[in-house]
C-alpha cells in the first residue's frame, strides 16, 4: 500500500491511511473513486440502507457526498465514502455546538461532505441523524451526557469463558446499556477452548438474557464465529461492547478473517486485560455489515437508561404488573407480587437485587441532575439580583447627571 489515497487537492498519506486500506474490502471504497454519484458497492459496504439513501437524497439534492466517521482522533473525523478514506473537518457551526450531543461527530455517524474550493480537507457539513446511539456519563460532567458510537443496529455484549467465567451482575448492566442504546442485543461469550464448563456458563447467561440469543464462542477452534457472523449481514452496522481482555478485537479480526486489528494479553494474575484497543473504530466484513470494535470498559456508568432497565429486566417487569400499587417500588408493600414471587422461589432473590441496584443507580443520576439545575438556577437569579443591584445604585446618579 505504498500509494497515497487522493482526498480532494490534498494528498491523504501517512501510515494511519495504509493501515486504513487493508481493512476494507479489498474491491472496497479505495480502489473506486468516481466522482458520479451512483450508489456504489463502497458505501453499502459501510452499512449504507435505503434508510441513508432517503435522507442522502434529500440533504444533497445541491452537491454533496455521504461519508461514514469510521474514526475520531483527537477530535479529527476520518471518514470513508465513494473517494476513500480521509480526514475530514466538522463545519465551523457544528464545532461551535459541539457540546450538544447531536453536533458532535461521532464513530458510525452517516455525515454530508461538501468540498469548498481551496479547501484542503472536506468539510462534514451535517450529521444524519441518528438511529441507535449508545450515550454515556460525560465523563467531564458527571451530570452530562455523551454520545458514543451512532447507528447501531446489533451490540455484542462480549464476556470471557476463561477463568472464573461469566460476571452476572455486568452482564445485566451491560444488557441494560445495550438496549437503552436501540440496538438489539446478542450476548456473545469467547474463549470456550478456556472453559470446562461452557454449558453451565451458557445456561447462567441465559438466565439474564431474555430474549435474546447467547453465542459461544472460541477464536481458538473457530467456534461459533459463523453464528456471531450471521448477526452482522450487509447493511447491519454492530458493535463490540465488553471489559477488556475478553476478546473483543480478536473475534473482529476472525470475523474479517485477518488481523486488522492489534490484541493484547490478558494478566496473567487476574484474567484482566491490558486496555489494548484505545479508539473506536469501524471496520467492514468482506461481504457483510460492519462492526465497531471499542475498547474495553472499566465502569459502565448507567444513563437514563429507564427503558433499558425495563427491556432488560422483562421478568420482574411482568410480575410488577400484578403489584397491587401501581407505583410499587417491590420494597415491603403489601400486594407485591415481585417480592411474593422471590419468596415462591420463582424469581432468584440475585435478580430483584441487581434491578434494585440499577434503579437506585438511576434515581442517584436523576437527583445529581436536579441539584445541578437547581444550582444553576440559583447562580443565574444571583447574578440577576446583582445586576438589579447595580443597576438601582447607579440609576439615580445617571439622573442626575
Ligand atoms: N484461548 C483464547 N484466547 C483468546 C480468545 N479470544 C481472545 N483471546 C486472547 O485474549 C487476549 C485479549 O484479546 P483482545 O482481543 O485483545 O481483547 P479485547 O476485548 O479487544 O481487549 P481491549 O482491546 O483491551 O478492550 C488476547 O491474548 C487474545 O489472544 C479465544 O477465543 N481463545
Ligand atoms: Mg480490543
Ligand atoms: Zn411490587
Amino acid at each position: 500500500m505504498g500509494e497515497p489515497f487522493r482526498g480532494h487537492g490534498r494528498a491523504v498519506s501517512g501510515t494511519w491511511a495504509s493501515r486504513f486500506a487493508s481493512r476494507f474490502p479489498a474491491h472496497g471504497i479505495l480502489s473506486r473513486m468516481t466522482d458520479a454519484y451512483t450508489p456504489p458497492a463502497d458505501l453499502v459496504a459501510l452499512g449504507y440502507t435505503d434508510r441513508e439513501r432517503a435522507l442522502f437524497d434529500t440533504l444533497c439534492e445541491h452537491g454533496c457526498e455521504p461519508a461514514r466517521v469510521v474514526r475520531v482522533d483527537r477530535g479529527l473525523p476520518l471518514v470513508a465514502g465513494e473517494r476513500g478514506v480521509e480526514r475530514a473537518e466538522p463545519a465551523a457551526h457544528l464545532l461551535k455546538a459541539a457540546n450538544e450531543a447531536d453536533s458532535r461527530v461521532v464513530v458510525g455517524d452517516w455525515v454530508a461532505l461538501v468540498r469548498p474550493e481551496g479547501h484542503a480537507m472536506p468539510i462534514i457539513e451535517a450529521i444524519l441523524p441518528r438511529h441507535g446511539a449508545f450515550v454515556r456519563k460525560d465523563p467531564g460532567d458527571q451530570t452530562g451526557e455523551q454520545v458514543v458510537i451512532a447507528n447501531v443496529d446489533v451490540v455484542f455484549v462480549v464476556q470471557s469463558l476463561s477463568g472464573s467465567g461469566i460476571n452476572v451482575s455486568r452482564l445485566e448492566r451491560e444488557l441494560v446499556l445495550a438496549w437503552e442504546s436501540g440496538a438489539r442485543p446478542v450476548v456473545v461469550l469467547t474463549k470456550a477452548d478456556l472453559s470446562d464448563a461452557v454449558d453451565e456458563q451458557r445456561e447462567l447467561a441465559e438466565q439474564v438474557a431474555f430474549g435474546v440469543d447467547v453465542v459461544v464462542e472460541s477464536a481458538v477452534t473457530g467456534e461459533g464465529i459463523d453464528a456471531v457472523r450471521a448477526h452482522v449481514p450487509s447493511g447491519v452496522t454492530a458493535a463490540l461492547l465488553g471489559a477488556s481482555g475478553v476478546g473483543k478485537s480478536t473475534l473482529l479480526n476472525r470475523l474479517v478473517g485477518r488481523e486488522v486489528l492489534a490484541t493484547g494479553d490478558v494478566r496473567a494474575g487476574d484474567d484482566k486485560g491490558r486496555h489494548t484497543t484505545v479508539a473506536r473504530e469501524l471496520i467492514a466484513l468482506p461481504g457483510g455489515g460492519v462492526v465497531i470494535d471499542t475498547p474495553g470498559m472499566r465502569a459502565i456508568g448507567l444513563w437514563e437508561a429507564s427503558e433499558g432497565i425495563a427491556a432488560a429486566f422483562p421478568d420482574i417487569e411482568a410480575l410488577a404488573e400484578r403489584c397491587r400499587f401501581r407505583d410499587c417500588s417491590h420494597e415491603s408493600e403489601p400486594g407485591c407480587a415481585v417480592v411474593a414471587a422471590v419468596v415462591e422461589g420463582e424469581l432468584p432473590k440475585r435478580r430483584l437485587d441487581s434491578y434494585r441496584r440499577l434503579n437506585a443507580e438511576l434515581a442517584a443520576l436523576s437527583r445529581k441532575q436536579d441539584e445541578k439545575a437547581w444550582r444553576e438556577r440559583e447562580k443565574a437569579n444571583k447574578a440577576i439580583s446583582r445586576a438589579a443591584r447595580r443597576f438601582y445604585q447607579t440609576e439615580p446618579k445617571r439622573k442626575g447627571r
